[in-house]
């Protein structure tokens, strides 16, 4: 018998809009791609969007990425909220300015509903800054019923850009000094 857990793909939303929040993605996203029981698999560019839900403060950085993970969703969320805290993430206001936002989005195929995790997330499907990069690189994943291309064709995405900051290399491999 061997007990160890069999691998999920979950997807993460990452953004931020306060001091370098692209390198602030990068440096996370290449410590969870170091870990035994995590790999990065596929990150879309990188886009700037407006700020949504609280419209006074500056333009957001937005990516997401897929991870192949051994850990379960909680253990996920624990490992995300730690790389908040290593980019001096600081939670004053809700949807307020932030260095680094890291959000499960989806589990597998899984439904999660317990105090600290509603997973498919509550609000990705209304918000285009979430369903444009997730359709670069999951368009084909199904949500409530409908692709992720077919949610982001129904929202307006009309303002979100791609941003100067991806470079040609990978935007998120680039040489760290962490
Ligand atoms: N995150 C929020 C609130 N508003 N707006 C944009 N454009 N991008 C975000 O990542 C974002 C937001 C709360 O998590
Ligand atoms: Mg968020
Ligand atoms: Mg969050």
């Amino acid at each position: 018998m061997c007990d160890k857990p069999l691998p999920v793909v979950a997807a993460l939303g990452l953004g931020g809009n306060l001091g370098d929040p692209a390198h602030a993605m990068a440096t996370a996203l290449q410590a969870l791609n170091r870990r035994e029981d995590c790999s990065v698999i596929a990150v879309s560019p990188l886009y700037r969007t407006p700020p949504w839900g609280k419209t006074d403060q500056n333009d957001f950085l937005n990516a997401c990425a897929l991870v192949k993970t051994t850990l379960d969703a909680t253990a996920l969320l624990a490992a995300c909220f730690q790389l908040e805290r290593c980019m001096k993430r600081e939670r004053l206001e809700r949807w307020g300015p932030r260095t680094l936002d890291i959000d499960i989005l989806l589990y597998g195929d899984e439904r999660i509903e317990t105090e600290e995790l509603h997973i498919p997330h509550p609000r990705m499907l209304e918000r285009a800054f979430v369903l444009k990069p997730l359709a670069d690189i999951a368009g084909d994943w199904q949500v409530e019923g409908r692709s992720v291309h077919r949610w982001l064709a129904q929202c307006d995405s009309g303002d979100i850009r791609l941003s100067s900051e991806n470079g040609e290399q990978s935007w998120w491999q680039m040489p760290s000094p962490l």
